[in-house]
Formats: C-alpha cells, structure tokens, sequence
C-alpha cells in the first residue's frame, strides 16, 4: 500500500474571523466557530500521513462564478462601513450584526431600493443573526476560498485526494445570502472550478450535521453538479428549519439530481452511515468526474450543535465510504466545534477517504 501523504491545504489568514460570539434568539452567546478551530485540526495532522501546504492566492473568477457581485461587494466592505458609521460609540457593537431583514414577505411585491443605513442593508446578504462580519472576516473568508481552490488544483494535477481546511465554513450561503457561521461557499467553489476545468459531472456530498442550503440551493436547477447531504432532519427543529427536507430534489435540468436524508436526532453510525452509503451509491449511479466532500464533523456525539451521535469510527467508515467511489476527491471543511476532538474526526475521515485511493492507513 502506498503512503503517500494527504495535502492538508491551510493558511494562517483563516484565524484572521473572529466572530466573538453570536445573537441567538436575541440572546448573545460565546458561538463557537472559532480560531482555535484551525490549530485543532492542524494539530491532529501528522507528516506521514499528511502534507501541510499553504494556500496560494486565487483570481475571483472562480468565486464569481457561484456568487453575485454584490455579496462579494458586501462582504469586503461591511465592516469598514460599520466602523465608520459610528455604531461603536452609538451602540456599543463592532461587529456587523443585522436587525432588519427585508424578506419576500415584507416587500410583499414591491421593488427594493439598497438601505442607504449599513444597519439597514447587512440583512439583505445575511439571513441570521449569528452570522456576524468583524475586522478579519472578508481576509478569513476569502482564504478559506483560496484554500479551497489550491486543493482543486492538487486534484486537477492528479492528486487523488486533498483536504482544504476552509474556516470560516461555507455550506449555508447562497448565490447572494450568507449565514450558518458561513460567508463563502468554499464547496460550490471549488465545485465550480472542478467544472470550468473540465471535469463534466461532480458531485457535492456533505456530512455535515446541518443541511448545506447555500450549496443545495447554487445547484439545484444543475444537471452538471449534483448535491446530496444526510444532516438532522430539519423538520425536527434544526438549522437550516426550512430546507433540507427529502421532498427536495431538484428542478429543470438538476431534476433528480439533488438527495437529502434527514436523521431523527440521536441518530448515531448505523443510522448515519447507512445514508452514507445511500448517498455514496447514488452518487456512483451518475457516473461522476470529481467528488467534492463537504466535511463537516458536527455530527459526532460530543459536539454541541448537533443532536447526532457519530463516533470517529463512523468519520473513519464514512470516509472509506466515499473514498470506495474511487473519484477525485477534494474534501472541504466545514462545521464541527468541540475543540477537543475536532482533529482526531477530521483525522480519521481523511485516513478512511485515503483508503479508498491507496493511502496508507493507520488504525
Ligand atoms: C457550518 C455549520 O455547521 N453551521 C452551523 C450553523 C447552525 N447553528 C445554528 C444553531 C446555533 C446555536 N448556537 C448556540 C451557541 C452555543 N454555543
Ligand atoms: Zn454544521
């Protein structure tokens, strides 16, 4: 069997977001997508097994081409605005929070005008209001994406596999609307790229505890790219509440080519890892050129956001899983917050992908 080491793509400017914490139900709380993320997961990392490379900076077409120029705008210039607007000394708040969101059913038809406040417009990109843009989080976020690409261009020049540790997330924003701890959506990105280089089919398979909406929704009219997620059932009560449910399958063109599988919570490896594999051969019968892996490690049982109970045996056999389809395989970060066993999780989905692809495997 071969050793060759995974890449593990990085870049130091992924620390550079920090949320300090977050409005949930109008309550501020610590959050939880945190710098310590990245030296956790980074940590776990070993120089057999792995190969640490840094990220190298990415034109915008890429990014261009999953999401609108107007996000892009808004996400590079929010917080210098916000300081300028004076909110710190008026309210007491650095960080970008929205209040108002002008939703479908408050212009109720009629035509929206851009707020001319910057408390007023930070609700048409974000949907939430834990999904706060501070000094750092444009640098973070668009690093994350750079990480995302050099990972592709491994794949591109023949890796069979490479991990890009993407922070902050990027499964929950849409074409033009961030949320979900997540800014860019570093998976449709590096989907995309996979198709502008000519791969003719791609998969997006997410294992994240939550339902990756903004990656769903990117795709969902797209025969090209097909997205499938097991996540905990929304209907259940969780994030992201209104979609992610199994009746969504795809419009026009991606009629048929998008697949959730909701789990009751308390789901743990048996119940979890046979979506997997549901998912694993579902994506086998569309004959895909390249899998991008949105790996989330939430699911596992001692994380807090996820009422799942996956253990990293389950990440070890989910990625042997997938690694099994023998695809091209670039695995993105995603969530996962319980800072003690982040790396190990992210370790052992990595060890079981690469075994798939003749990497060496260490139990
Ligand atoms: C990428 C990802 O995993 N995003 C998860 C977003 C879901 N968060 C919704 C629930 C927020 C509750 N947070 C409570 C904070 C306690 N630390
Ligand atoms: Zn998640």
């Amino acid at each position: 069997m071969s050793t060759t080491p995974v890449p593990v793509v990085w870049s130091p400017a992924t620390r550079d977001h920090d949320p300090s914490g977050e409005i949930w139900i109008g309550v501020p709380t610590p959050g939880g997508e945190d710098a310590e993320r990245v030296d956790a997961i980074l940590a776990a990392t070993d120089n057999t097994a792995h190969q640490l490379i840094e990220a190298t900076a990415h034109a915008d077409d890429a990014l261009l081409a999953v999401h609108s120029p107007g996000l892009l705008a808004h996400l590079r210039t929010v917080h210098d605005e916000w300081l300028a607007g004076d909110y710190v000394e008026q309210v007491g708040q650095d960080r970008v929070v929205p209040y108002f969101f002008p939703t479908a059913t408050m212009l109720d038809g009629l035509p929206m005008h851009t707020a001319a406040a910057v408390h007023g417009r930070a609700g048409q990109f974000c949907y939430d209001t834990m999904t706060v843009v501070g000094p750092g989080t444009w640098s973070a976020a668009r690093a994350a994406v750079d990480c995302a690409l050099t990972a592709v261009d491994l794949v591109l020049d023949g890796a069979p596999l490479a991990y890009a540790l993407c922070r902050p997330p990027g499964h929950h924003v849409t074409r033009q609307g961030y949320g979900g701890s997540c800014y860019l959506n570093n998976a449709a990105v590096a989907a995309q790229a996979l198709r502008a280089a000519g791969r003719e089919r791609v998969a997006v398979l997410d294992i994240d505890a939550h339902h990756g909406n903004g990656t769903a929704a990117i795709f969902y009219d797209r025969g090209d790219v097909s997205y499938g997620s097991v996540h905990v059932d929304p209907g259940a009560g969780w994030f992201p509440h209104v979609v992610g449910h199994a009746d969504e399958t795809g419009v026009g063109e991606g009629a048929g080519a998008t697949r959730n599988v909701p789990l009751t919570p308390g789901g743990s490896d048996p119940e979890w890892l046979a979506a997997v594999a549901e998912l694993r051969d579902w994506t086998h019968e569309a004959a895909v050129d390249a899998l991008v892996v949105s790996l989330g490690v939430d699911a596992a049982a001692d994380d807090p956001e996820s009422p799942l109970l996956v253990t990293p045996d389950g990440y070890r056999d989910a990625g042997r899983l997938l690694g099994g389809l023998g695809v091209p395989t670039v695995a993105v970060q995603e969530g996962g917050y319980h800072l003690p066993s982040l790396g190990g999780l992210v370790v052992a989905c990595l060890e079981g992908l690469g075994v798939g692809f003749g990497h060496a495997a260490r139990r």
